[in-house]
């Protein structure tokens, strides 16, 4: 059944319920041709007809008169003909995806319904590299293999796989993409310029399916790649640098989404060196992109990472928010400030970042990571739905959804047949896309709209199996990692696999200060770093009370002993136990479960699973013992159950 690439959510299976019928579809343009292509496929396959005059059951017009906003559609039905309008051919897009979703269920009773996006900005960001980078490999932080868009240093040439991944995500409701990584390598700055043509190509691919192309660019490219002696965001001649680069872009490729910039970040370069602001930087490029619609993503992943770990006063968790609230207003209206989900870098377990809630006159994207970079790497089945649906459901007064404009998903998707790496992680790229345009949306309920349409036709045993499996094996992968929201305890640099102390002394700013006594950032404002003092009533209070902090983000906010006794009755080290043991009996019961069933699917996807799923295991098992080992020797306290601790 893999060819080339797995089908992942649109297999031909999926579209068995359009292509029986008689289909027409009204209006013109791009995107039309591509529904029109799509009917006249599934209707080739399922015998159906399409339908442009005379009797139909199903019908997709773009029609101007309609009171739709952007890329919103209707979709009702009576006398036994179901009707998508659409005021514009991206909405009609998004509703012919929104049929094969339904399947049979669009074809039957009555019904009349709108959907709109809720978030209008739903960008899918890859962290490309044209080149093999010598640490970070090709895709950073990438789990499934190469670069889909780039081999050996050049555009690939065939772009079919292009096509085919924009088609699932517009499937999924995504809009843009950013096609490089946001730290920007010398061979990927010269996109911008150049290498526009590679870029051009790729926007042909994702324009098909109502996807526009945005670049990572580097904020130093008026010296490296203009030649000018600085990259002064105030500069009159930089901003003509940029005027005159970004009207290059347009006139290559019309439709070009914008800029994503990665600024005063971890070595990437920025507006601090002329002792300009992130608001100086990101209007520099909001001016030269405003003429054309386009916008800038301006990342809010600042903070100083060349930090002393002995100096206990400076909070990593502290810095996005006290970079970026001063700025609040001064951005130019097409700047999209690009926030991470988590105040820390997308750990298992965080709150949620403060600046989300923050910055009422800026428009905000929330970022969240799909490669798990610290989730298990795509080794582990570890479904992040949960995770970012509590993101976007956090109240700030208004659910965090209700205050972004945007949603950005890192991606994890690689030139590996699955996509993924792993089989299941195709599910977090599905989830992250269908957040986007509702956020409201349970993420079990997604779940198991994941598995419908990826294993269509199944045995019910299968879909029930993979969502015991998935359901949950994100507070799986919690138990047997990182306890208690302290977060890292990971191998330095490659992040896969325990190492409790890895970045106990190192200058990145993750520290969980265990000692014989205790574990835990103190974070409040009474004795500790006063990060907690950046949340709105009535986190603020809630976070800073020992009493009435949440058990799994206990030690993200204090420091506490081992003998402290959590919300849930047992004492700090005791859960670290608990919590360890049961995470590694989870994963044996999801190969178990997974054993009865692995059967039932195409071979290849199987072993793949097995492999993956035997990995999962071994991994959580060297998490769990050595966890557990080195709690037990720091803190001297026995397991009360007596099992195993080396
Ligand atoms: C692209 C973390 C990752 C880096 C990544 C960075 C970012 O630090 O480990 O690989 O860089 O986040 O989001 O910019």
């Amino acid at each position: 059944m893999i060819s080339d690439f797995h089908p992942a959510w649109l297999p031909a299976e999926a579209f068995r319920a359009l292509g029986s019928r008689r289909v027409q579809v009204r209006g013109d343009g791009l995107l039309l041709d591509t529904v029109r292509t799509e009917v006249a496929a599934a209707c080739r396959r399922f015998g159906g007809a399409p339908a442009d005059t005379g009797l139909c059951d199903v019908s997709f017009a773009v029609s101007s008169q309609a009171d739709l906003a952007p890329e919103e559609f209707t979709y009702a039905r009576g006398e036994g003909v179901t009707v998508v309008r659409a005021a514009d051919p991206a909405g009609l897009l998004h509703g012919f995806f929104h049929v094969v979703r339904q399947g049979e269920r669009a074809f039957a009773g009555d019904f009349d319904e709108r959907h709109a996006p809720a978030l209008p900005i739903r960008l899918v960001s890859h962290w490309d590299n044209v080149d093999v980078h010598p640490v970070m490999g090709q895709v950073e932080r990438g789990y499934a293999g190469g670069s889909i868009f780039w081999s050996a240093g050049r555009l690939r040439e065939d772009l079919s796989r292009v096509r085919a991944y924009a088609r699932l995500l517009a499937a999924g409701g995504i809009n843009a993409v950013a096609i490089n990584n946001v730290n920007v390598h010398e061979a990927e700055a010269h996109l911008l310029t150049d290498r526009i043509g590679e870029v051009a190509a790729l926007a042909e691919q994702f324009r098909a399916y109502g996807i526009r192309v945005h670049l990572s660019v580097d904020f130093a490219a008026p010296i490296t790649l203009g030649g000018l002696p600085t990259a002064d965001p105030l500069d009159e001649r930089v901003r003509a640098w940029w005027a005159q680069a970004t009207q290059a872009v347009y006139a290559r490729i019309p439709d070009f989404g914008g800029y994503v910039v990665k600024a005063d970040s971890e070595g990437q370069p920025g507006p601090s060196a002329y002792a300009r602001s992130h608001a100086d930087g990101a209007n520099l490029l909001a001016e030269a992109l405003a003429p054309f619609g386009g916008v800038v993503h301006w990342r809010a992943f600042v903070y100083n990472h060349r930090q002393d770990w002995r100096d206990r006063s400076t909070d990593r968790a502290r810095a996005a928010y006290d970079h970026f609230t001063p700025l609040d207003g001064r951005f130019a209206p097409n700047v999209i400030l690009q926030v991470k989900h988590g105040p820390m870098d997308f750990q298992v377990r965080e709150p949620v970042s403060p600046l989300l809630g923050a910055m009422p006159s800026t428009p905000v994207a929330v970022e969240v990571q799909a490669t798990q970079e610290y989730t298990g790497q795509q080794r582990h089945v570890c479904y992040l739905g949960p995770m970012w649906s509590e993101v976007l459901r956090f109240p700030f007064g208004r659910p965090v959804a209700g205050l972004v404009q945007g949603m950005v998903t890192v991606a994890n998707v690689g030139d590996d047949p699955f996509w993924t790496g792993h089989p299941l992680a195709q599910a977090n790229l599905y989830a992250a896309a269908r957040l986007g345009w509702n956020p409201a949306l349970d993420p079990l309920a997604l779940l198991d709209e994941w598995i419908a349409l990826t294993f269509p036709g199944h045995d019910p045993a299968l879909r029930e199996a993979l969502r015991a499996i998935m359901d949950e094996s994100w507070q799986a992968y919690e138990r047997y990692t990182a306890p208690l929201g302290v977060g890292f305890m990971v191998r330095p640099g490659h992040h896969y696999g325990p190492d409790v102390d890895g970045y106990e002394y190192t200058p990145w700013g993750t520290y969980h200060f265990a000692d014989r006594d205790g574990i835990g950032v103190d974070r409040t404002r009474a004795t500790g770093t006063g990060f907690t003092g950046q949340y709105p009533s009535p986190w603020r209070d809630l976070y800073e009370s020992l009493a009435d902090c949440p058990d799994e983000l206990l030690l993200f906010f204090h420091h506490v002993p081992y003998a402290h006794v959590l919300r849930n009755g047992a004492t700090v080290v005791q859960h670290i136990y608990d919590t360890h043991f049961a995470g590694v009996e989870r994963v044996e019961a999801m190969i178990l479960r997974w054993q009865q069933v692995s059967g039932l699917v195409d071979e290849a996807v199987a072993a793949r699973i097995n492999e993956r799923l035997a990995q999962q295991l071994r991994s959580a098992e060297e998490w769990r013992d050595q966890v557990n080992t080195y709690f037990y020797r720091k803190s001297g306290v026995p397991d009360a159950r007596g099992r195993r601790i080396y």
